[in-house]
């Protein structure tokens, strides 16, 4: 137990490609096993609804219940708090409802491509949706404001909020809190595959949804995957979810203390967190005292023996220009990304894949996941290369449409309907055709 806390590190210029691109990859996530083990609790819940649900929630999270649901008004007893965490939560709740509420697409937009052909487009709410919020080692109010307020910006009508149930049944109040803040619809009181599968294809209690968001562990990830693939369920899911991870870029300027602090707040998630510190040209004495700064600060942390699993899996990079750290940084993708660099805020154009970046010495990611505005949903896993982080359009989805008239079909018709005779498709022609035989009747 007295073994220093301490980061794996490598020199950029020396490794070679296949060094390099292990130190790209995060610690293995065994899917299709996950997926065989998730199965039959699935199947479970969808053939035998909210008998099974009970069953397994009295399995898994010791809670006896006789409803799975609790639906609003929640009754004021079930989330009292502290002033000062009420206080905090609602502050929390207005700049995270700012920033998305700005997201919000509220507008047409629309473009004459042709003279007579008028396409637009336009969004409109996903009207059930479903997010889950952790239990387990951390409870994550916070997660319920980062996927609720998005949903309650968007307008989506049913909003099931669904996290295991403590013991003796109950849900936290700062989650209870929140759901009501969001005007959720439904709290489900359950956790992993099986809540997954509950909101998937609907029980007794629990209603269908047709998009689940939100992290969870590997049973949840692997029952949001195999829902995702059933079209009987026809249900959409935000993100393949990994375990959390952030990569930092310092240089010469950087605080050791914070940039110590920062790799920390992200390996106390859980044993499979990753964190990488990529260091710009750091002198040796640099490396040692966040070194140094990293082991100390580990020590006094409540969730010391998570943090030594974590960190030992993580690793320091060293770069001789902020160009080469950045490269690296977008080949990795990080769910998070804290530049501690002299020219922080010039560095940011750099970026080409991250969830979610933190500029410069006073913005711990800390303030991202809890309060400044952003979302904390993010892309893991090197998935920032293509997914977005959770934002109020996860909650909406376009419609397109289309108006045209008679004399912009006059222009359009014969181009589609020689694509048409091109396909070999005559229906399709016809559609046009019989329309301009008809405007051609009018005109003489
Ligand atoms: N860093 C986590 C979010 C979180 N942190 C919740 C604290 N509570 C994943 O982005
Ligand atoms: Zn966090």
């Amino acid at each position: 137990a007295n073994a220093l806390i301490k980061m794996r590190t490598t020199d950029l210029a020396s490794a070679t490609l296949v060094e390099r691109s292990d130190l790209l990859k995060r610690p293995v996530l065994k899917s299709d096993e996950m997926i065989s083990k998730v199965k039959p609790i699935v199947d479970e819940v969808r053939k035998r609804g909210d008998a099974a649900l009970l069953e397994l929630t009295a399995k898994f999270d010791k809670a006896k219940l006789s409803s799975p649901v609790v639906l609003p008004p929640f009754a004021p007893e079930t989330m009292q708090l502290d002033d000062s965490i009420r206080q905090a939560i609602d502050k929390a709740y207005a700049n995270i409802l700012k920033f998305h509420d700005a997201q919000a697409d509220r507008g047409t937009l629309v473009v004459e491509t042709m003279p007579g052909v008028v396409c637009s487009r336009f969004a409109r709410p996903i009207a059930r949706v479903g997010l889950y919020v952790p239990g387990g080692t951390a409870v994550l109010p916070s997660t319920a404001l980062m996927l609720g307020i998005p949903a309650q910006v968007a307008g989506c009508k049913e909003v099931v909020v669904a996290t295991p149930p403590r013991a003796d049944g109950s849900v936290s109040p700062e989650v209870v809190y929140v759901a009501h803040l969001v005007g959720a619809s439904a709290i489900l009181k359950a956790g992993g595959a099986q809540a997954v599968a509950a909101m998937a294809y609907g029980t007794e209690s629990v209603p269908k949804v047709d998009k689940i968001f939100g992290p969870g562990n590997q049973w949840v990830t692997a029952a949001k995957m195999l829902v995702q693939n059933d079209t009987d369920a026809l249900v959409s899911i935000d993100m393949p979810a990994g375990p959390s991870e952030v990569l930092v870029i310092a240089d010469h300027t950087a605080n050791p203390s914070f940039v110590a602090a920062d790799l920390l707040s992200q390996a106390e998630h859980g044993v499979d967190s990753q964190v990488v510190l990529v260091g710009v040209s750091l002198s040796s004495e640099k490396i040692a005292n966040i070194e140094r700064e990293v082991d100390t600060q580990a020590r006094a942390l409540s969730r010391v023996d998570i943090v030594r699993q974590s960190i030992a899996k993580s690793i320091i990079v060293k770069a001789t220009s902020v160009e080469e750290a950045v490269t690296f940084s977008n080949d990795y993708a990080p769910e998070h990304l804290i530049l501690h660099l002299e020219n922080a805020a010039d560095t940011v154009k750099l970026v080409t894949n991250a969830g979610s970046v933190f500029v410069g010495s006073y913005t711990p990611e800390s303030c991202g996941d809890y309060a400044s505005g952003t979302n904390h949903t993010l892309p893991t896993n090197g998935y920032a290369r293509q997914f977005s982080g959770v934002n109020t359009q996860s909650f909406q989805k376009h419609i397109t449409c289309q108006a045209i008239s008679p004399s912009g079909l006059e222009e359009l018709g014969p181009i589609v309907a020689t694509l048409a005779d091109c396909e070999g498709l005559d229906a399709h022609a016809n559609a046009v055709r019989i329309r301009l035989r008809e405007i051609q009747s009018m005109k003489a």
